[in-house]
């Protein structure tokens, strides 16, 4: 086998016996583990602001993932969740052993809920699993239907696509059928929401799949 192709095999092995320890931590403790991903700016921090509205703060509880500055962490951190940031530097992505060391700081008893913001950025981090129980993609109405067929592999990982920023529908030519079109042609499976952070519009949706999640 070539070199390169070896490395990268022991990475995500590596990788995945940490996914396999988070998840049991995360069973033990009966928490439902939702990884957040889209492109920078798509609206992830601004849901988990909404979705901390509307939810039992003590019950959630949030790892933020970004490259560089805390910024995100202190958004949220009003809500009086718990929450742990890691910073990545240069790395485009989270990873099993980066959860797995940010466990350490939270305390999960109560927790409910664990959402786990990724870096933004539509490649990298489907590539590795953390051992949560769902995938979230993100795709907000400005980045174009075309998003799930060039990033397939972020839209096949997914459980759940939401369309972000419905409000400004009226200011573009975006198609919500061509999308959800696309994406379920990479995905049958994917359930779809279409949410303004804005106006509100499709949240009660979005809480009403988590809540049942989170007592399932
Ligand atoms: N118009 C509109 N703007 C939004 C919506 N959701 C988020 N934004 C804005 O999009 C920008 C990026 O949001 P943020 O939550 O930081 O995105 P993240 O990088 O994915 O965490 C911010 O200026 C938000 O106010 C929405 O539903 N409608
Ligand atoms: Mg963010």
């Amino acid at each position: 086998m070539p070199i390169k192709i070896q490395v990268l095999n022991n990475i995500l092995e590596m990788n995945d016996s940490y996914a396999a320890e988070n998840r049991s931590i995360f069973e033990a403790n009966n928490s439902f583990v939702m990884n957040m991903m889209s492109s920078p700016g798509s609206g992830k921090t601004t849901l988990l602001e909404r979705t901390l509205e509307r939810l039992d703060p003590a019950k959630v509880a949030i790892i933020e993932g970004d490259m560089q500055t805390t910024k995100d962490a202190e958004r949220l951190e009003r809500f009086g969740s718990q929450i742990v940031q890691i910073s990545t530097g240069n790395a485009c992505h989270l990873d099993g052993k980066m959860v797995h060391d940010a466990l350490a700081d939270l305390d999960l008893s109560d927790i409910r809920l664990l959402v786990i913001e990724n870096v933004g950025n539509l490649v990298c981090p489907a590539e590795f699993r953390m051992g949560e129980d769902a995938k979230v993609v993100l795709l907000s109405v400005t980045e174009g239907e075309d998003k799930p067929l060039k990033y397939p592999l972020m839209f096949r990982e997914a459980a759940v696509c939401i369309f972000n920023k419905i409000d400004l529908l009226p200011h573009l030519d975006f198609s919500l059928e061509e999308a959800r079109e696309n994406a379920r042609q990479i995905n049958p499976q994917l359930k779809f929401m279409s949410i303004s952070c804005k106006t509100g519009e499709g949240l009660d949706q979005w809480t009403d799949w988590l809540q049942t999640n989170m007592n399932g």
